[in-house]
């Protein structure tokens, strides 16, 4: 398998990291190694072990469905099945992060990019780029949610109309995506619980995201959450909480553009910010906080 072609670094929401100009390539199933397919395995394990409790029952529902846990790294074709009946959605493996209006393009005709290549084993616990691991266990379950799957694309053409309109509107964008996709809560009659892929592809924020008394929780509202800035090098500071995956599909149904002319007269909230306007399910005791800059 040669290395893939790096193109260019890139500022994206994990940081300076390579970017792929490439499209999408085969995944390269026959070439993983036995501890590609042990890391998958661990990380699964380990997962699938902790999360009831703390991911949505639509998430392990999407993990069951797929059976992410049959043991090895999944073929994408054996997935693809399942995920264009239910919901007309298809994995495509990529080299990694792609150039924003490239992966805009892919969620808005419903493909979904996951990076081929699986973490190496002294990796369990962090990487800069988000690799097979994060982006198949991650993303790929809910993907079995109708409505998730609709915001999804949704996101695709927004961000297809945000990237033409320019930087301010991208990043606005961006921290919707991020505070949602990546790093969402969502409230059940059982409590709090996770469906960002950041959180439930990492043991330590998913333990963190719902029980550590550090962060706030604040329920989600489109305007706050496109102008709060977020950090990529620690948990986050601040969890918007959704009270269902319908609330945030119809909250992207109007067009952005007014909101994003409001936005660019307003200063954004840093992450750890605690607004008067804001629905607060739980204050924060700032405890390991980093001081640095957000992003
Ligand atoms: N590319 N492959 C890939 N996966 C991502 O999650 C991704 C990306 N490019 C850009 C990007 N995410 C972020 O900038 C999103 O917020 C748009
Ligand atoms: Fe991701």
């Amino acid at each position: 398998m040669d290395t893939p072609r790096r193109v260019e670094h890139q500022q994206t929401d994990r940081g300076y990291v390579p970017v792929y100009a490439t499209g999408t390539v085969e995944q390269p199933w026959s070439s993983y190694s036995k501890t590609d397919h042990e890391v998958w395995d661990t990380l699964y394990r380990r997962q699938r072990e902790l999360l009831p409790g703390y991911a949505c029952q639509e998430f392990l529902d999407g993990v069951a469905r797929f059976g992410l846990g049959d043991g090895g790294i999944p073929r994408f074709d054996d997935l693809n099945r399942v995920l264009r009946a239910a919901t007309g959605w298809e994995v495509v493996a990529v080299e990694g992060l792609l150039p924003d209006e490239v992966f805009f393009d892919h969620l808005a005709h419903r493909r979904f990019p996951v990076s081929w290549w699986i973490r190496k084993p002294d990796q369990l616990d962090y990487l800069s780029e988000p690799d097979l691991f994060h982006d198949l266990f991650g993303h790929v379950p809910l993907l079995l949610n109708p409505v998730f799957a609709d915001y999804m694309e949704a996101y695709g053409k927004g961000g297809m109309k945000a990237y033409a309109i320019g930087p301010d509107a991208l990043m606005n964008l961006t921290r919707l995506y991020w505070y949602t996709v990546e790093f969402g809560l969502i409230r059940t009659d059982a409590g709090m619980r996770i469906y960002g892929a950041g959180i439930v592809s990492s043991k330590g924020e998913s333990i963190y995201s719902i029980d550590s008394a550090s962060p706030n929780r604040i329920g989600f509202d489109l305007e706050r959450v496109m102008s709060t800035r977020y950090r990529i090098d620690t948990y986050q500071q601040t969890y918007f909480v959704i009270d269902s995956f319908e609330q945030l599909f119809d909250a992207t149904r109007p067009d952005f553009t007014p909101i994003y002319n409001r936005l660019a007269d307003r200063a954004p909230a840093t992450a750890g910010d605690i607004l008067s306007t804001d629905r607060v399910f739980t204050r924060g005791t700032r405890e390991g906080w980093a001081t640095n800059a957000d992003n």
